[in-house]
């Protein structure tokens, strides 16, 4: 399958979405201006909840998508310090049918993957935020 790819400029609003009970999103791989201002909008068409959580670097995938499993409090986003560290930006949860944004800089240079955290899912829905 091919990797369904988006380029932004600063200020664009990237749509993602998922759709019934995949569990992957429809675009996974979004490329970024470092420091620019971008919107995430995440469409939940699917049949469970989803987020969007953008962590610093591969090896945080596996810690964050972990401590979320023991985060239901607080949306499936860990904030204890060390957890707090890993994740540049998220959603909050979103619903079957919800929309949810989040807006942040596109940190320096580099990938960054986004997964969501909810209940396990984190080993499948991921992408990756590119800055160049
Ligand atoms: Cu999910």
């Amino acid at each position: 399958m091919k990797k369904p790819s988006l380029n932004t400029a600063d200020g664009d609003t990237v749509v993602v979405g998922s759709v019934g009970a995949n569990l992957s999103y429809d675009v996974t791989e979004i490329r970024a201006k470092a420091g620019s201002t971008l919107t995430i909008k995440y469409i939940n068409r699917g049949d469970l909840p989803h987020n969007v959580v953008i962590v610093k670097q591969r090896s945080d995938i596996n810690p964050v998508g972990v401590a979320a499993l023991q985060a239901s409090q607080t949306e499936y986003i860990p904030q204890d310090e060390a957890m707090q560290q890993r994740i540049i930006a998220n959603t909050s949860l979103s619903k079957p049918g919800e929309t949810v944004y989040v807006t942040f800089t596109v940190p320096p240079p580099g990938t960054y993957p986004y997964i969501c955290t909810y209940a396990g899912h984190f080993t499948m829905m991921q992408g990756d935020l590119i800055s160049e």
